[in-house]
């Protein structure tokens, strides 16, 4: 008898194989994030993934078997928001493209950043709109020929896990498909982080970028980012010319501050307290 996977249980396997073309990182960050809540004993019925539109929005939905909100594109983030306020005891968690949640959504990520608000947020970097066939992107590196910015990209990308630091994350890190026991480790951590957790994962899209943009095959995206990954605990004595074309990888910021969740019920409180004194006439 053919013994089963032990980790099929979180997928739904009824609906497997999944449509990733080959090579796709999504697979890999699906599997990761398997093992991150096997590792972590939490029951899939405790968790609420919100994802918007996109090639990794497939990697909660449908493939992750939990309670799933699958939205407009760019909106992922906003809904999250809703159901975290709603429903405080349970692990929300976004998983979406950078396009998604770093282009039409950047508004909503930056502001749940500043909030603080308990949700753990996994950005699937491939730094191009994969779905729709390979449009530039603001993670898109700059001078790249794609098929929007034929001449190249003449605008600079964005750090978005450096975005996420300014912005107010809680935990904030960055990883590749390539550094996978690190992105493990990582996504635990944000999974556990009380407050606006942020994981950054830079992943391959071998058919809109590798193919239309870049020549590149899934091995050999493998290959850049093993060696052109970089940690900032050496990336912060380097010079900008040095960095250029590296990824840095690490964790950015890692604190405790109030949670937003937390602030509304100390603020409802307050002033359930306040009427309640008025009630009494005191
Ligand atoms: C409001 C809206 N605008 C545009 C689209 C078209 N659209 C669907 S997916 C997508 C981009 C997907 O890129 P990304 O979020 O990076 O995910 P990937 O496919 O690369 O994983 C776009 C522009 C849409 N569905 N809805
Ligand atoms: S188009 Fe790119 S991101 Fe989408 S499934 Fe294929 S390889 Fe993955
Ligand atoms: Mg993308």
């Amino acid at each position: 008898m053919i013994k089963k996977h032990p980790l099929l249980k979180h997928l739904r396997e009824e609906i497997l194989p999944t449509v990733f073309c080959q090579g796709c990182g999504g697979g890999t960050v699906l599997n990761v994030y398997a093992h991150a809540i096997e590792e972590l004993k939490i029951n899939p019925a405790d968790i609420v993934s919100v994802t918007g539109i996109g090639c990794s929005s497939w990697i909660p939905s449908p493939y992750y078997k939990a309670d799933t909100l699958h939205v407009l594109h760019g909106r992922a983030i906003a809904f999250a928001t809703g159901v975290k306020i709603m429903k405080p005891k349970m692990k929300v968690i976004v998983i979406a493209g950078d396009g998604d949640i770093g282009a039409i959504g950047g508004n909503h990520l930056i502001h749940a950043a500043r909030r603080n608000i308990d949700l753990s947020v996994f950005l699937i970097n491939n730094s191009i709109y994969g779905m729709t066939g390979g449009q530039v992107a603001p993670s898109t590196p700059q001078g790249v020929p794609t098929i929007t910015t034929p001449y190249g990209n003449p605008e600079p990308n964005f750090d978005f896990a450096q975005l996420a630091v300014a912005a107010g994350a809680s935990y904030a890190a960055r990883w590749t498909t390539y550094h996978v026991f690190n992105l493990l480790k990582s996504m635990k951590k944000a999974i556990q982080t009380e407050g606006f957790s942020f994981v950054e994962i830079v992943s391959q899209c071998p058919v809109s970028y590798g193919k239309f943009v870049e020549k590149r095959t899934a091995t050999a995206f493998l290959k850049s980012y093993k060696e052109n990954a970089i940690h900032l605990n050496k990336a912060t004595s380097m010079n900008k010319e040095d960095l250029k074309d590296r990824i840095i990888i690490g964790e950015f910021v890692d604190l405790k501050r109030e949670e937003y969740t937390s602030a509304l019920r100390r603020i409802n409180e307050k002033r359930l307290q306040e009427l309640e004194f008025e009630r009494k006439g005191c």
